[in-house]
């Protein structure tokens, strides 16, 4: 562990109470990479409980087999406790480089000074941390994923286009204190705000899970009946939604618009089939850029904070072409 005078000041600046994080102090610089052949690389998964995040472990791994590198790989099986702990075994078994897909934004923040404090550069993959707690290009290199406020205000535009700019809103909302469950939020009603007619009637968590979304949605529309449409963070929730629409007689796609994010197989099927009126792509397949990225950083280049995704917005009019690559 390195801990300078400038570190400890850095510290109190940023915030941190010496105390706070296990008494540590953090380095001042970011750990650099040496440029070897080949690497072991730590992937610190949050779950592995749909299409989304099995499509994501399986990119990873096909990357790492196809350059030679070892993978380690942990699921933190939806406990960001448990992913702290993942993190420090990578850092006991001396990884050369962390991927971390934190499931939340500020549980995660001790795995990623650890990670500092050891000296290992670290990869924030898919979601973020708390920005005003660790920063890209200060405290881990970049982050590597979607714009989540952009996937939310593309779902809010075209849906507000698709329903004429009138609807009554039920929000299924992603895992709670996760980046991507912020952010979608905000986007959304960013751009629904410009229309006057747009309203979210209820909102609440279903954990980005099918099964919880189909509760949640379940009770949320058996208190708000005058609901008719649904914004579906993920597309598991979005599909647990539909379930729950179905066993309640109502026809997804007439009596309840749906608005979904991720690009899942049977999210792709309901938008052929009339079911999700807009569907916005959130891009699972992360190995390529991922592993790119680490060689480009032990070869010295500055990376930018932020290496971010593009998003395609699906509708009935161009699902067909997609649906093949669908995951
Ligand atoms: O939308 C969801 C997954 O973090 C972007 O997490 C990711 C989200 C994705 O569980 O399906």
């Amino acid at each position: 562990m390195i801990i300078t005078r400038r570190s400890l000041l850095a510290v109190t600046a940023g915030g941190f109470a010496a105390t706070g994080l296990g008494g540590l102090a953090w380095a001042a610089e970011l750990p650099k990479l040496k440029k070897k052949d080949k690497y072991k690389v730590g992937f610190a998964q949050t779950e592995s409980n749909n299409p989304w995040r099995l499509a994501q472990t399986a990119s990873m791994k096909d990357e790492a087999a196809k350059r030679g590198w070892q993978l380690v790989y942990t699921d933190a099986a939806g406990s960001a406790a448990k992913q702290v702990a993942d993190v420090r075994s990578m850092i006991a078994q001396k990884v050369d480089v962390i991927l971390l897909a934190p499931r939340e934004e500020k549980p995660l923040i001790p795995a990623v000074m650890e990670a500092k404090n050891a000296g290992i550069p670290l990869f924030c993959i898919d979601r973020g941390v708390d920005p005003t707690m660790a920063k890209a290009g200060r405290d881990y290199v970049a982050f590597i994923g979607s714009d989540f406020v952009k996937e939310g205000m593309m779902a809010g535009d075209a849906f507000a286009k698709a329903v004429g700019g009138k609807a009554k809103i039920i929000e299924l909302q992603g895992t709670t204190g996760s980046s991507p469950a912020n952010d979608r939020m905000k986007g959304f009603k960013d751009a629904i705000g410009k229309y006057p007619d747009m309203v979210i009637v209820a909102s609440q968590s279903g954990d980005f899970a099918r099964d919880k979304g189909r509760q949640v949605f379940e009770t949320l529309y058996q208190a708000h009946p005058e609901a008719t449409a649904l914004y579906g963070h993920n597309d598991e929730m979005s599909m647990g939604a539909i379930a729950a629409m179905e066993a309640a007689g109502k026809t997804p796609g007439k009596d309840i618009m749906i608005v979904s994010i991720d690009g899942t197989k049977d999210a792709a099927q309901a938008v052929a089939d009339g079911k999700i009126a807009v569907l916005v792509e959130c891009n699972p397949h992360f190995g390529p850029k991922a592993f790119s990225s680490i060689v480009d950083y032990a070869d010295g280049q500055t990376l930018a904070a932020a290496l971010v995704n593009t998003d395609r917005l699906f509708t009935k009019d161009n699902i067909a072409s997609y649906l093949p690559e669908a995951f």
